[in-house]
């Protein structure tokens, strides 16, 4: 009889063992160069590492050891690092606090952390063209993946489109196409370079191309909830209320209870996906479950 998968246990371990190796990702912990503290400093500061975990959720699946899909899975994590330091500088979200803690630019000064954003965006390349002991072809192909999922096509262009339709009215098909790029595009692609390590059949990889679109929408769509419904909790609003008006987001569009069925329904057709390519994943299942489950 197998043992019950418990995912709580599964998160903490792979969360200790991706925080392990992003520490001497840039060494000199006692070295007080500005640069390499502000870099440190966002890095090493929490996050559920829901990248990484993936990643390597995925390499597992199918049979790859953990250790070879780590620099992948830390180079996902510096990207998503850089990400936040960006986009809460006064320019974008103007944030005084991230996870708790005052943002990089808010200790750093902005100079220091655009540069740290920049940092561990290019560094992320350095770590993901390391020997990685796969063939080239296999490894240009995550290079590429993950260039294309951050760049201008992905994350970057969904940022982007998200900051021109501010204060605006538009349909579920434009706010799906910005949050496919801005969230989704980055969160698919942890799972298909992880999938990237294993020999995988057309209808496996199609499968895990489709398990990490619709995770990566559902993922979007409970941070939104999550968003509005903590501020509504705070302010003691009623739900639906006109809050975070000048973002798109999904509550703004159909409401709470809309949004998160609709969340609940792209993590559904991530599971089908899977099972309609026979992957059996309790790790790729629970962490696809998880998502939805963070808010209740
Ligand atoms: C600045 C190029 C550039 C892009 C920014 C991803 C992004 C684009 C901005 C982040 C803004 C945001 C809060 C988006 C909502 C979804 C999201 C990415 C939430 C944060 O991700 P988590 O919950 O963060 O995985 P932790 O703290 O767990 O690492």
């Amino acid at each position: 009889m197998t043992e019950a998968f418990d995912l709580g246990a599964y998160m903490e371990e792979r969360k200790n063992l991706i925080e392990a190796n992003l520490r001497p990702v840039f060494p000199g912990e006692d070295v007080p160069e500005v640069l390499f503290d502000s870099m440190r400093y966002s890095l090493l500061s929490g996050g559920k590492r829901l990248r990484p975990m993936l990643c390597l959720a995925t390499a597992e699946t199918f049979g790859i050891p953990v250790g070879k899909a780590l620099p992948a899975a830390l180079a996902l994590e510096l990207i998503h690092c850089y990400s936040l330091i960006h986009d809460d500088m006064p320019a974008m979200d103007d944030d005084d606090l991230r996870r708790g803690k005052p943002t990089n630019h808010k200790v750093y000064g902005e100079a220091t952390a655009l540069l740290a954003g920049d940092g561990l965006l290019t560094h992320a390349f350095y770590l993901l063209s390391s020997p990685l002991g796969v063939d080239t072809e296999r490894q240009l192909a995550m290079i590429q993946r993950l260039s294309h999922a951050a760049g201008p096509y992905g994350m970057v262009g969904g940022q982007q489109a998200d900051l021109l339709a501010e204060h605006k009215e538009g349909t579920l098909a434009e706010l799906e196409f910005i949050h496919s790029r801005k969230t989704g595009a980055l969160i698919q692609a942890a799972v298909v370079i992880g999938g990237l390590f294993a020999d995988l059949t057309a209808l496996q990889r199609q499968a895990l191309e489709s398990y990490g679109a619709n995770i990566g929408l559902a993922f979007q769509m409970m941070d939104d909830w999550l968003d509005v419904a903590g501020d509504t909790e705070k302010l003691g609003k009623t739900q639906g209320s006109d809050l975070r008006l000048e973002k798109f987001t999904y509550p703004r569009l159909m409401g709470l209870e809309k949004t998160k069925m609709r969340a609940i329904e792209s993590v559904n057709s991530a599971l089908s996906a899977l099972e309609g390519a026979k992957i059996e994943s309790v790790q790729l299942t629970e962490i696809a479950k998880f998502i939805v489950a963070r808010a209740f």
